[in-house]
């Protein structure tokens, strides 16, 4: 199958593009550099050194001569080149990775939630437009989150349920609540990514997806094809910023009293998810919506997890918890569901604590650059 795969060069999007080459698709990915740029702006970089995005295309192609994956630099915001693009590799499946994905990003001020929002927002506006013109019949895997629905005191189903009022029965899209600016341009999206089906007969996917972390993938044979990995305040999620902290022995930090409950689901398991999203599409005019995750933690079990298994390689970090620079539930009901993906066949191949370990085993020859970068590991953005 041709995939396109937008935001080649982030976290996800790498490795995705490995992975889907290898089982024998054409990939082709574009992106417009923006994660490399807003990290460096935020004083830090990847604990994992990463090649240029050209550099480690030539080094796959080199070792995989058969297999096809190709790499270039476009900024889905522009509408007529991406349309161009579109036109000339007629992808069947689209996969849409190419979004800032911070939270603690977009609350720093107007001219950063103008960013976000723009590309974001508008970048999907303009990929669904492009996909309407140049191709209609590909399909759609639009990453979204699980931030989308918030931490209501209800179970949260797959994007849609059934709702009576006064006898009269619909099926509606669960309510959004986000908890940042950056978790609203996604709902932005899932309205008009379903409003698009109905409109056009887009065929898509909303993958609702959790905490992804980890710095494997079975792909990554050697240091060139690593994927980045972050851990400051802005770019790093939670385990991969714990895992970072108790490499250079430094405090684990949970927000609060640390009983925020999250989905989580490791890099290797998120791929394979979005790989059966994308051979098994749905039919045009369908939204589907996956919520896309493996485990539920509660950040401070999360937090005293990966302590005890750093100690396993003669590390001593120690967890403190640090004021909240968030607004969010510290302690709440949380019961998402998560059936669809298991339905296609999705089956974890790992769990937390092995990848806890492949984790600090892969970070600590890294070490000297994480202490570089340490200043960007503190919080330095609060949501009030
Ligand atoms: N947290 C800590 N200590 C830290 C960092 C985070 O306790 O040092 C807490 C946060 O307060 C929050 C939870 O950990 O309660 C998750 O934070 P996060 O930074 O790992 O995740 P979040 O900001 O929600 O965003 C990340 C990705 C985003 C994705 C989302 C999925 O950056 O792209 O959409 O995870 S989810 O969290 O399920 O909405």
């Amino acid at each position: 199958m041709r995939v396109l795969i937008v935001g080649v060069d982030g976290y996800i999007g790498w490795s995705l593009a490995m992975y889907l080459a290898k089982r024998g698709h054409r990939v082709s990915g574009i992106d417009n550099g923006t994660r490399r740029i807003r990290v460096e702006e935020g004083g830090s970089g990847s604990a994992i050194p990463l090649p240029s995005m050209e550099h480690r295309q030539f080094a796959f192609n080199e070792a995989n001569p058969d297999l096809e994956l190709s790499v270039g630099r476009l900024d889905v915001v522009h509408y007529g080149d991406l349309c161009r693009y579109l036109q000339d590799f007629d992808p069947q499946a689209v996969v849409h990775l190419g979004e800032i994905p911070s939270a603690p990003y977009s609350m720093r001020g107007y001219n950063h939630i103008a960013t976000n929002y723009e590309n974001n927002v508008i970048g999907t506006l303009s990929l669904l437009h492009a996909m309407h013109l140049e191709c209609p019949n590909a399909a759609l895997v639009k990453l979204g989150t699980m931030g989308t629905y918030g931490t209501p005191n209800v179970p949260i189903p797959e994007g849609w349920f059934d709702c009576t009022i006064d006898g009269h029965t619909d099926r509606l899209m669960f309510p959004h609540k986000p908890s940042s600016w950056y978790h609203a341009t996604k709902c932005c999206d899932s309205t008009n990514v379903e409003y698009a089906c109905r409109l056009w007969g887009l065929a898509a996917t909303d993958i609702h997806q959790g905490v992804v972390y980890g710095t494997r993938t079975d792909e990554m044979l050697s240091d060139e094809l690593r994927t980045r990995f972050d851990f400051d305040s802005d770019f790093g999620t939670a385990i991969n910023r714990f895992v970072a902290q108790a490499v250079i022995e430094s405090e684990i930090t949970p927000y609060g009293i640390g009983g925020q409950r999250r989905g989580f689901i490791a890099l290797r398991d998120s791929i394979q998810c979005l790989t059966l999203a994308i051979e098994n599409q749905g039919h045009n005019g369908e939204y589907r919506v996956f919520n896309q995750f493996e485990e539920v933690y509660q950040l401070d079990e999360l937090a005293a997890l990966v302590s005890k298994t750093a100690k396993e390689f003669g590390l001593n970090p120690v967890v403190r918890h640090v004021d909240n620079p968030r607004m969010e539930a510290e302690s709440h009901f949380y019961e998402p569901a998560h059936k669809h993906l298991l339905d296609l066949g999705y089956k974890p191949t790992t769990d937390m604590q092995q990848q806890l370990r492949h984790m600090i085993e892969d970070l600590m020859p890294h070490r000297d650059r994480i202490l570089k970068y340490k200043e960007a590991i503190s919080p330095s953005v609060t949501w009030r």
